[in-house]
């Protein structure tokens, strides 16, 4: 008998929720059980998470669970990537749990690449430069903290160890360390002797739809919660979302966008020739033997930033309305320039540059967000073109998931530069993919095809036919992109 109460805890950069998903008559349902906020703060000049207030959202969602008439379920926990927490002997956090947007990652890559070249740690990892990956974190972090620290755990499985006690170290998750060595499939000791780091340090890798145990009984009793046991998801979120990717047959791509905006292709093998690494792909490990092979481009943190210095003034929905109705590609700004990447002020950062590239300055939040759609279609454009250059697939589609499938205006602007047929949804992918491994592990569905066409059955899916552009246009702006830098 399968349990068919499998919950979700989804926690991104900006918010996060608790879902419960239940098999009936074929087709998946989900119910949003909890939402709450997330978002880094600023404490003594570093920025950082608040991992306890986190960890109590999953309690109250589950809390609330129970009160809903889940007596009995299994739970899959999945988080951004790259950012841990430090324990002592006792089991205890040390010290607070940084942000990557945390600053004091500048400049590491190349402090750390004098003693290993970028070339050697990309043949033993795959995976892209990103100054906040956690080898680089790791690599500034503070000495006698690292030393004190019994166990290194990335933050989905600090939440695991507190739920159920139980050190894991989830390997999707772990990838994105950029210390996992993808031939040995494990942490590579040459990466953790640069850092001083012992491999005990590190639990042991799982993989996806791994058992890891009940929910403590201490925790039951204490905030009246439903019998639970904890399966380790793919527990980096684009992780599951790209399983949650409602894709049939090949050459497709996907793009996660969220926070981030996540585009590749799913392999078996890595890839890691000489122009991937040129062009600093990645290849994250992924659930049942799949690699992402993928690029990292600013997503909409760019609106997300913008709308929140307005004071929320508008709905992502009316952001969108206000950019379709203002004037096309005025103004243009390179997405994934680090400039971009935690400014004090995006809206500034973004009319300073345009200042300083001699466009006309957005003044208007519908010519901001026009300036960021425009910019994160051409910016798409390009990965696309350079990803199928790199992997020499030709790509027929490309699946929008996550937040942005909801973006028709960007997806139709999208579809039209790239001129490619784009399929939006689900904007659940991730909470999908985080189920699915649940529902494998639990024999309700056998593997990742079934998990996708359940999704497709169950979920609608939109279709953005690319328009015809005018073709010099398109070059000029293509041209024009590529200039920016
Ligand atoms: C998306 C994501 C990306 C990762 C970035 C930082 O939410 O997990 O995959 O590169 O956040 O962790």
């Amino acid at each position: 008998m399968h349990m068919n109460h499998y919950l979700a805890v989804d926690i991104g950069a900006s918010s996060g929720r608790v879902i419960w998903g239940t098999l009936r008559e074929g087709a998946l349902r989900l119910q949003e059980i909890h939402r709450f906020g997330n978002g880094f703060h600023e404490k003594d000049g570093k920025f950082c998470w608040d991992i306890e207030y986190l960890f109590g959202q999953i309690l109250t969602g589950l809390q609330m669970a129970k009160t809903l008439g889940v007596d009995e379920c299994t739970l899959g926990i999945d988080t951004w990537a790259v950012d841990y927490v430090l324990l002592n002997r006792k089991g205890e956090r040390i010290g607070e749990v940084f942000a990557y947007r945390d600053p004091r990652t500048n400049g590491a890559p190349e402090r750390l690449h004098r003693h290993l070249s970028f070339q050697e740690v990309y043949e033993k990892t795959g995976i892209q430069q990103l100054s906040f990956n956690t080898l680089y974190q790791l690599f500034v972090h503070d000495r006698e903290e690292l030393e004190a620290a019994k166990h290194i755990l990335l933050v989905p499985d600090y939440l695991h160890y507190r739920l159920c006690g139980v050190l894991a170290s989830e390997a999707t998750n772990a990838s994105t360390t950029q210390m996992l060595n993808w031939q040995t499939q494990d942490y590579d000791s040459d990466l953790l002797a640069l850092l001083g780091l012992q491999r005990s340090q590190f639990p042991d890798l799982v993989r996806p739809g791994v058992r890891l145990g009940a929910v403590l009984g201490e925790l039951v009793r204490e905030h009246g919660l439903p019998r639970c046991e904890v399966i380790s998801a793919a527990t980096h979120d684009t992780a599951s979302a790209v399983l949650g990717v409602p894709a049939q047959g090949t050459s497709w791509g996907y793009l996660s966008s969220g926070t981030w905006s996540l585009i590749g292709v799913e392999r078996e093998h890595p890839l890691t020739s000489r122009l991937a690494m040129e062009r600093n792909y990645t290849n994250e490990w992924g659930a049942f033997g799949t690699y992402r092979f993928l690029k990292n481009m600013m997503g909409m943190w760019l609106i997300q930033q913008v709308r929140k210095e307005a004071d929320d003034a508008y709905s992502f929905a009316e952001l969108a309305e206000m950019a379709a109705a203002a004037e096309p590609f005025r103004s243009l700004i390179p997405c994934n320039d680090s400039r971009f990447m935690n400014p004090p002020k995006m809206t500034e950062a973004i009319r300073g540059f345009c200042r300083e590239s001699g466009q006309p300055v957005p003044a208007t939040a519908g010519e901001l967000a026009r300036c960021i759609f425009d910019s994160m279609a051409l910016s798409y454009d390009v990965y696309v073109r350079e990803l199928q250059e790199v992997t020499g697939e030709r790509l027929k589609q490309l699946h929008v998931v996550g937040g942005g499938a909801n973006n028709g205006f960007l997806c139709q602007l999208s579809a039209d530069v790239l001129g490619m047929a784009i399929y939006a949804g689900p904007t659940e992918a991730t909470v999908l993919g985080n189920l699915a491994v649940q529902m494998i592990a639990d024999g309700a569905i056998r593997d990742i095809q079934e998990a996708r066409d359940l999704i497709r059955r169950s979920f609608p899916v939109r279709a953005y036919a690319p328009r015809p552009m005018d073709s010099g246009l398109l070059a000029e702006l293509r041209a024009k992109y590529r200039s920016l830098g």
